[in-house]
């Protein structure tokens, strides 16, 4: 079964599972959550921050700069409510922040595969973070050729009268990954194509993903070589 179809069946035993009652039930809950969603949203600002100023002191430095986009994310309550299902946790926000670590996501876009390395030790050297979870995608693709870096951090929060510790993932990715990730992302969605134009797609994909990173690669060499000079 292809990556693509085993997602349909999976969302549609969910839909399946979810009555109109439930899902009424599930809304009620996440409008309780809306603290939880808040402190989120302030961990999401301290991260952007903090790749900001890195941003800019680097253009000071180097008179470039290393990042290209900085988009960030707050999981939807749809999102949310399918990742509980599928971890077969309960509707508690315990079980939110201490299962899912992606609640909050902010994606660096970088045009080169160094800077994105670079960023990442800056972030984790900073003696506020704390790194929870690392999986390196561009050293080790995935079976369908997606590459990018992902850290879960734990990055502190400062309210009017306490300290929070929030979960932030941050996935860096190159200007290529990241047109290759959202290229595969909208097949993976569409629900109208055939099962052989799907299966096609894919390996044209992976195709293209094997060419992106030789684009990643070069394009870096020739960057290396012209800075040097
Ligand atoms: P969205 O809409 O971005 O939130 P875990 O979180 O550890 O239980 P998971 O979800 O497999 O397990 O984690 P992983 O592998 O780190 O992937 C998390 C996110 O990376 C995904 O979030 C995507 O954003 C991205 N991603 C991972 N694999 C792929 C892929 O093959 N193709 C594309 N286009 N993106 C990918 P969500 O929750 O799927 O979606």
């Amino acid at each position: 079964m292809s990556q693509t179809e085993s997602s349909n069946t999976l969302r549609n035993k969910l839909i399946d599972i979810f009555d109109d009652d439930s899902l009424h039930s599930f809304q009620q809950f996440m409008a309780s959550s809306r603290d939880l969603m808040s402190c989120y949203r302030c961990a999401i600002m301290e991260i952007e921050t903090k790749f900001r100023v890195l941003d800019e002191r680097f253009s000071l430095a180097h008179d470039r700069n290393p990042i290209d986009d900085i988009q960030s994310r707050l999981k939807s309550p749809e999102s949310i409510r399918d990742k509980l299902l599928r971890k077969n946790l309960p509707f508690t926000l315990e079980a939110i922040e201490q299962n899912l670590f992606d609640v909050a996501g902010v994606r660096i876009v970088c045009s080169f595969i160094d800077d994105i390395y670079m960023l990442a030790d800056c972030l984790m050297q900073q003696d506020d973070i704390t790194l929870i979870q690392q999986k390196d995608y561009i050293k080790q693709p995935k079976a369908n050729g997606y590459r990018s870096l992902h850290l879960i951090v734990e990055v502190p929060i400062f309210l009017q009268d306490q300290k929070k510790l929030m979960k932030v993932e941050v996935q860096f990715r190159t200007i290529v990954m990241e047109s290759w990730a959202n290229l595969e992302h909208q097949l993976r969605y569409k629900k109208s194509l055939s099962p052989d134009i799907i299966e096609k797609t894919e390996k044209r994909l992976g195709e293209c993903a094997k060419l992106s990173n030789l684009l990643d690669t070069q394009m870096q060499e020739i960057k290396d070589v012209i800075e040097n000079a």
